[in-house]
């Protein structure tokens, strides 16, 4: 088979490559190792910043997010049973938006399908070739075949557990990892949200954090060590250890109700600064990730995939590649800021091993600061609405 662009990974990232591509003229074959169900099917993030929600207006796949999207126009952070709700209006009238990443995966692979473009489910890469010329091939397994899709450019899409990377030649000098000892036990629940008990908390019993998917499902989570059983705790134990959690001084408690998924995820933080190889770049959690503490994941993945098919489309389109060629630094641009701000809101928030008393006072003066201080709102709040973008 023969393509343009073959994108390895149906995330958001692969499929926002190619919708960007096929807008402009530039055919493309995603190649996704899981089935269509379990693509479907799979539950993550739901915080998206406005700079995301007018990427995907931008490329057509607006209207379901306009009417089902949810703006979040507060935050709110609870600590030493206390609570403070922070505005994230900064005065241009940006705001978040909740939205489950899996409607937007669902929105992209309907829009492809019902375009009549290709997408194979089941079709896992094992192997890239060429990427040092202008024809590379990808090596993958489907329908118990091994089969080679010729193209004239990869979009290594494929996640953290994905094989683009490790064809990035030295890839392993430029990563930067730091592994969390803990996880997060997350939990989608038929109980509409309430607006008071929302946002992240510090508990000395470790974190907790509740959010809306919908003005009926919750997306709440806990704090859990890293090897975690998800299914060890009744629902009656996570609804009981989430209001623990979540005590902001008040009586008040959350909304319970059936809960109809259950997950654990470690927390790590990881750039790999190297993006981008001959005829191969790869983009989202294929070249970090972040704790999801900051809710940044996704919204990463747009920023890199808006430059990505932007270099692809001047590379093919106009063969010039200075776009390409300043793809990594331009990525890194917006990938360290957030990923340190993840990964400070990861370490003021939960429960460390070993603990000290101290080290939770100072985590609570990081708390007060963000939360009751002018400069700290600021701060937490431009972190939250995200960064420009350059493209
Ligand atoms: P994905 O979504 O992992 O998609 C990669 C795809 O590649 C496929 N694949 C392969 N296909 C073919 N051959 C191979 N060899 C392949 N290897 C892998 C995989 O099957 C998969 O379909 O990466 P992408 O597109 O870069 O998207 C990244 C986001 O999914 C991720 O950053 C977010 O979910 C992170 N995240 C959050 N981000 C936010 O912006 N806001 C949030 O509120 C938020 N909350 C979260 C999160 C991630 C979480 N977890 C699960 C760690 C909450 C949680 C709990």
């Amino acid at each position: 088979m023969k393509t343009q662009v073959g994108i390895i990974g149906a995330g958001p990232a692969g499929l926002l490559v190619a919708r960007i591509l096929q807008l402009n003229g530039i055919d493309s074959v995603i190649l996704e190792r899981r089935t269509r169900a379990y693509v479907l099917e799979r539950v993550r993030a739901g915080v998206l910043e406005s700079g995301t929600v007018d990427t995907l207006r931008t490329y057509g796949m607006g209207e379901r997010l306009n009417r089902e999207g949810i703006p979040m126009r507060s935050m709110q952070l609870c600590w030493d049973k206390q609570k403070a709700d922070i505005s994230l209006d900064d005065g241009t009238g940006r705001h978040l938006t909740t939205y489950g990443q899996q409607k937007i995966v669902e929105d992209l692979i309907l829009q492809r399908e019902a375009d009549g473009l290709p997408i194979i489910f089941e079709a896992a890469v094992s192997q890239l070739e060429g990427i040092e010329g202008d024809a590379p091939r990808i090596h993958y397994r489907h329908n118990g075949e091994d089969k080679v899709l010729e193209c004239q450019f990869i979009a290594g899409c494929d996640g953290y557990h994905g094989v683009s990377r490790r064809h990035i030649p030295g890839s392993d000098e430029y990563v930067f990892l730091t592994e969390y000892p803990f996880a997060w036990l997350g939990i989608l629940a038929e109980a509409a949200p309430l607006a008071a008990r929302r946002g992240f908390a510090h508990s000395t019993r470790g974190l907790a954090v509740a959010s809306a998917r919908s003005a009926s499902v919750g997306r709440l989570y806990l704090q859990v060590e890293p090897d975690a059983d998800p299914n060890a705790m009744s629902d009656q134990q996570i609804w009981d250890e989430l209001d623990i959690r979540m005590d902001d001084g008040t009586a008040a408690q959350l909304n319970r109700g059936p809960i109809i998924e259950r997950s654990v995820a470690r927390l790590r933080g990881y750039v790999c600064e190297k993006m981008r190889h001959g005829r191969l770049a790869i983009a989202g959690d294929a070249a970090h990730i972040v704790p999801p503490s900051g809710g940044k994941g996704l919204n990463l993945a747009v920023g890199d995939a808006r430059i990505m098919a932007e270099a692809i489309r001047r590379l093919l389109k106009s063969n010039d590649s200075a776009l390409l060629d300043s793809y990594s630094e331009m990525c890194l641009r917006r990938i360290w800021p957030t990923v340190h701000w993840a990964c400070s809101m990861c370490e003021a928030l939960h429960i460390f091993p070993g603990q000290t008393s101290f080290q939770t006072r100072m985590q609570y003066q990081t708390l007060n600061h963000w939360g009751n201080t002018e400069i700290g709102q600021q701060r937490l709040r431009k972190a939250q609405l995200g960064l420009p973008y350059e493209i």
